[in-house]
């Protein structure tokens, strides 16, 4: 409605000038209107969903009220933005995050307590929303809530799917998937907006045409699907700035002809309509490799082309724009190789919608856009089949090829030919000819990154070692840049351990340490003092006594809380090596048996808990969980051991599990084979809550070891360089079994865990060990692969020095204290502003405080 007839701006200038207040009646006020008038329940019954869902609408005002001003503010600003192009953000679970964020931890805990409402409760009433797979998902949601709180005008783009990670029950030992609806009512703190909506073009072909004399491109026919836009607003912490995670779903482009309901042609539209929506309904279940389906490369482009066509818009928007500001105005960020068909993308639209020449989209192109690359494993790098991407995207591989006929001449130029041309070229022929998206996203980036030192050193010289020297040969020695990731405090340090946080701020006197970490430094005058390990070993004590609540009520589990807590969480892969763990858990229990009664009770007692999710296809993942479950019950039902030694898998590990176990480990298990893990994160959330890790020199380990000091980790197993020399041994047969080591495959061998009463799962297990024995027979080599027998004697030993140092309580909690006050770096405020500067060139922009915010603070 525009115009301003009967002075209608004004009034509702007048009407609406002053924010919600937050004082807690204020809050209750708007939390019975809520249930009332929005979810049309009455104040004599409602449940506690209910309940949930009036509160978020409570906060969904405050955060609208703070989004909209944010945008007007960078609008007017007229500054340049960061988008962050992701296929997965594992965001977890709102609410706390949310209440904490916009300062109104005091006002809600008040509000609800008068009406007899736990907040706590109501936070366990909300779905998580899992859009994710794991770190490379969590990443993304960390790096959101550092943008929001940095007051960096960054938003997210990514897909709304309809159902997230599967959720892991566990059946006989074995792990069932079922389908996630998370959204199943609705989620209160999301905003359709059916106004902001995209077409995008699958199928169909291109027709050459001419206009104004110029020969033009265009690409017709095909179907069309429409990207609809669902806001999820990210506020700040410490800032009146609330960014927004834009995710797409994907609608028909046409509603039912109403004519083709008595004809024929009705099934066809529902059938048309079902495939527009499947576009988006759920998340491939992949970490760290991909399957090359045809579905996930249209949720790609879905996501992708949606996302450009809506910060072009914007950009277009400013009043007297101009193209050679495209890169002052706006960074693209492409998390993997998941958005890469982005640099296509934003060519075509450049070129053929905005009709711009080729060499000046294609500087704006490569000026606008940068890559992030996540793992090392080759079975990540995704790679399209040209024949798919010709059926789907046939403009897109036009582009493509176009950009790489440019790309191969200027290598020609410099080299001539040679087998690098072909090692470096965007198509890599064969039997199946395919597109790379690795190296599409490279050519097309301004810069690439790594996500931690080593990682980064790896990509330089193994992954995109000819990339590599073309930098360095064009003068380019800074393409490629470390940006090693980190957490966010907010959620991981102050929402999942409230006790430790209390701790910080006593000691510190403030909260600042929520927004700079480096202020935790002067908890280090404190680690040695008795008052300070009696106020952190009741924290930790506090955080075993609400995992032994939360394991006993989801998964009907006893622990001792008086024992060592050892957790490993993370997806269950083949080089994270749960397989060494249980397998040592097999060697600590035969150790136990051995012992006389009097012996067993000089050993430390341990829980060790292990969760985390396997792709659907992974078969041997699957096995390894298999394992942990059999030996958990051997172990956990035996008398002789049972209070010495626990184990369990933990299942339907998800963000919302990892706050609540987290904060209550001794120790976490991060102890990939040196040189497979691009950072890992949960690392760095352990540590954070004073946990130490036992860990091999691999991804951010190295970085958390040189900050917290060596003594705060329990390192093992061989380095990055050592690990060919190792493997081509373990591949001709030279490669010594430790006897420890032998009695295990020994005793798995002979039944123990599985036997006759199981013999499917006997015979699995047989083949795991058998293939780690293998040395290579013919062809490819199915060994040891991750050299679990190598690092298995080392591994022994890092667990005894652990047993050793938690003898001395006063000793350990030292080192606690220690790591967790120095965790500065792996903030990702951080990494954030390590982004923003070296790759984005963003500033922040802070939404200046008037006087009705501030009296309201
Ligand atoms: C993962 C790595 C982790 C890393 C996260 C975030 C993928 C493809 N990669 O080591 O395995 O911490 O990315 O960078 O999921």
């Amino acid at each position: 409605v525009e115009g301003q007839d009967g002075g209608r701006m004004e009034k509702l200038q007048q009407l609406m000038a002053h924010y919600e207040p937050n004082d807690p009646e204020s809050i209750q006020k708007s939390f019975a209107r809520h249930l009332e008038y929005s979810l049309a329940c009455t104040r004599f019954s409602f449940t506690m969903q209910d309940a949930y869902r009036a509160a978020g609408l409570v906060l969904r005002d405050r955060l609208l009220e703070s989004l909209n001003d944010t945008n007007t503010w960078y609008r007017e600003q007229d500054v340049k933005r960061g988008y962050y192009l992701s296929a997965e953000y594992l965001i977890g679970r709102h609410m706390q995050n949310a209440i904490a964020n916009l300062d109104l931890e005091q006002p809600f805990k008040e509000a609800f307590e008068d009406l007899g409402m736990k907040l706590e409760d109501l936070f366990g009433e909300e779905a998580d929303p899992a859009l994710g797979n794991g770190g490379l998902g969590r990443l993304a949601a960390c790096f959101l809530d550092s943008m929001a709180t940095l007051s960096l005008p960054c938003w997210g783009y990514g897909i709304r799917y309809s159902y997230g990670m599967f959720k892991q029950g566990i059946k006989d030992g074995r792990q069932i998937e079922e389908p996630d609806f998370w959204i199943g009512d609705g989620c209160p703190f999301e905003i359709p907006r059916p106004d902001v909506t995209y077409p995008v073009r699958f199928y169909g072909k291109v027709e050459e045409a001419h206009e104004n004399g110029q020969k033009v491109s265009r690409w017709v026919g095909g179907e069309i699907v429409q990207a609809m836009a669902y806001d999820n607003p990210i506020p700040g912490f410490d800032t009146y700035n609330t960014n927004n995670l834009r995710l797409w779903r994907a609608c028909p482009s046409e509603e039912f002809d109403l004519d083709a309901f008595s004809s024929a042609q009705f099934q066809d539209a529902i059938t048309q309509r079902r495939k527009a929506e499947d576009l988006s309904a759920v998340l491939y279940p992949n970490d760290a490799t991909y399957a090359g389906k045809e579905l996930r490369l249209r949720q790609q482009y879905f996501f992708v082309s949606a996302s450009l066509q809506d910060l072009l818009r914007e950009f277009i928007k400013r009043p007297n724009f101009k193209w050679e500001e495209l890169p002052q105005k706006v960074a693209v960020q492409m998390n993997d190789t998941h958005p890469t068909i982005a640099v296509a993308e934003m060519m075509r639209l450049l070129v053929d919608v905005q009709k711009l020449d080729w060499d000046r989209a294609w500087e704006l192109t490569r000026q606008c856009l940068n890559y992030t690359n996540h793992t090392v494993m080759p079975e990540a790098l995704e790679k399209w089949p040209v024949e798919m991407m010709e059926r789907m995207l046939p403009r897109h591989l036009q582009i493509i090829y176009h950009i790489n006929g440019i790309w191969i001449q200027k290598l020609l130029q410099r080299w001539g030919d040679g087998p690098i041309i072909a090692a470096l070229s965007i198509v890599e022929e064969g039997d199946v000819k395919k597109i790379r998206m690795g190296h599409l996203a490279i050519i097309g980036s301004n810069k690439i990154n790594g996500v931690a030192a080593i990682h980064t050193e790896i990509i330089k010289k193994e992954t995109f070692p000819e990339f590599y020297k073309w930098c360095c040969d064009n003068g380019e020695h800074n393409k490629i840049v470390n940006m090693t990731n980190g957490v966010t405090p907010r959620r991981w340090v102050h929402c999942a351990n409230p006790a430790l946080s209390e701790i910080f701020t006593e000691y510190l006197g403030s909260q600042e340490w929520l927004t700079d970490m480096t202020k935790l430094k002067v908890m280090l005058d404190y680690k040695e003092d008795p008052k300070l390990h009696d106020k952190w070993m009741a924290m930790k004590k506090g955080c075993k006594a609400k995992l032994a609540d939360w394991l006993k009520s989801t998964m009907d589990l006893e622990i001792d809380q008086d024992a060592l807590i050892d957790i490993q969480i993370k997806r269950i892969h083949e080089y994270k090596r749960q397989l060494m763990n249980i397998l040592f858990v097999i060697h600590r229990y035969l150790e136990l048996k051995k012992k006389s009664p009097g012996e067993r009770a000089a050993v430390q007692k341990r829980v060790v808990l292990i969760g985390g999710k396997a792709a659907s296809a992974y078969v041997n993942a699957k096995i390894i969980i298999k394992l942990i479950n059999n030996v958990a019950k051997v172990i956990n039902n035996d008398p002789d051991t049972k209070q010495y030694l626990k184990c369990a898998f933990v299942p339907n590990y998800c963000v919302s599990a990892a706050q609540v176990m987290i904060p209550a480990s001794d120790i976490s298990e991060h102890i990939s084979t040196a040189g497979t893990e691009a950072s890992g994160t949960s690392n760095m959330k352990f540590v954070m809550n004073g946990g130490l890790i036992v860990g091999t020199m691999d991804g951010a380990n190295i970085e958390i070891r040189e900050e917290c000091g060596p003594e705060t980790m329990f390192i093992f197993g061989c380095q990055e360089n050592e690990v060919a020399g190792i493997s081509a041994r373990a591949q001709e047969g030279h490669y010594p079994i430790d006897s420890r080591l032998q009695a295990v495959f020994d005793e798995i061998r002979n039944g123990k865990f599985a036997g006759q009463a199981e013999p499917e799962a006997q015979a699995e297990f047989e083949s795991i060990v058998s293939r780690l024995c293998n040395a290579r027979a013919a062809g490819t080599w199915d060994g040891d692969k991750y050299l679990v027998i190598y690092d298995f004697p080392s591994f022994i030993d890092a667990q005894a020095r652990v047993d050793q140092t938690y003898k001395n309580k006063s000793q350990w909690c030292k080192l606690s204290i220690q790591a967790a006050a120095s965790m500065a770096q792996f903030s990702t405020d951080r990494t954030m502003r390590e982004y923003a500067k070296v790759i984005w060139g963003i500033e922040p922009a802070r939404r200046p405080v008037d006087e009705e915010m501030q009296a309201r603070k």
